[in-house]
């Protein structure tokens, strides 16, 4: 029986994940929750060397955007199986960096693959274990870009895209933090990084309440 609660945080590019991670970790442990954290693709060995794979820029052949998809799930089922429900089953709360929110807005909006094969995987591989809450960090794709373009650090094989393809993983993110209100928490992104951590403790505050 699961006990434990889900957390997932998402974002498009620049928006501030990473640095947000650090205060929503800092929440959480002064909240003194057994928390472990993770992340997609990945969070066991092999999910880690899917992502490898996955991510990595490759020149020697084109990745389709099904075999992307299928890689993502077949991360997310080993990840799923091995260690969040294990967790979730031990009462701990997991924390992941991305989960199946960014498969629709990659893979569907940015890759254009129709929703129903996302949906069918969805259904198969996820199931119930969907995120109790899940932080959407939104920004507008050029200002992340420029933010991207200053931290200076190493492109994977999908940030390389154009900027229309975050416009279309944007799009698809907002359109499931609608249809999702409850669990998908929109956070204006684009402020100041207090403005951003207030709005995450906000959040937060509200969700432990629950
Ligand atoms: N992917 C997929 O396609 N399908 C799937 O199903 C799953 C994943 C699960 C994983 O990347 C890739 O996998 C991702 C989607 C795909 N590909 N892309 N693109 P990831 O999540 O590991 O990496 P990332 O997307 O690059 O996230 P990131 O490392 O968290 O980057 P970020 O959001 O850009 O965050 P950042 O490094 O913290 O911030 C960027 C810069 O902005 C940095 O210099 C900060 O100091 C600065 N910053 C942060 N906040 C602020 C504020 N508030 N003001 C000003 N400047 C700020």
């Amino acid at each position: 029986m699961i006990q434990g609660k889900f957390i997932s945080i998402e974002g498009t590019e620049g928006a501030g994940k990473s640095t947000a991670l650090q205060f929503i970790k800092q929440y959480l442990t002064k909240a003194q929750l057994d928390v472990v954290w993770t992340r997609e693709p990945g969070g066991t060995e092999l999910a880690e060397e899917i992502r490898r794979i996955v991510l990595h820029p490759m020149s020697f052949e084109e990745v389709t955007p099904e075999t992307e998809l299928l890689l993502m799930f077949a991360a997310r089922a080993q990840h799923i199986k091995k260690y969040i429900l294990p967790a979730l089953e031990a009462g701990k709360w997991v924390a992941t960096d991305r989960f199946i929110d960014a498969s629709y807005a990659y893979q569907g909006g940015g890759r254009s693959i129709d929703t129903k094969y996302i949906t069918m995987l969805d259904e198969w591989i996820v199931g119930p274990i969907y995120p109790n809450l899940t932080l959407l960090l939104d920004i507008a794709p050029h200002t992340g870009f420029e933010r991207a373009e200053k931290r200076g650090s190493e492109k994977d094989r999908i940030e390389h895209e154009e900027i229309d393809f975050f416009v279309r993983v944007r799009d698809i993110y907002l359109e499931r933090a609608k249809q999702y209100p409850e669990r998908i928490k929109i956070i204006d992104a684009s402020v100041p990084l207090f403005a951003v951590e207030n709005q995450i403790r906000d959040v937060l505050d509200d969700f432990i309440k629950r």
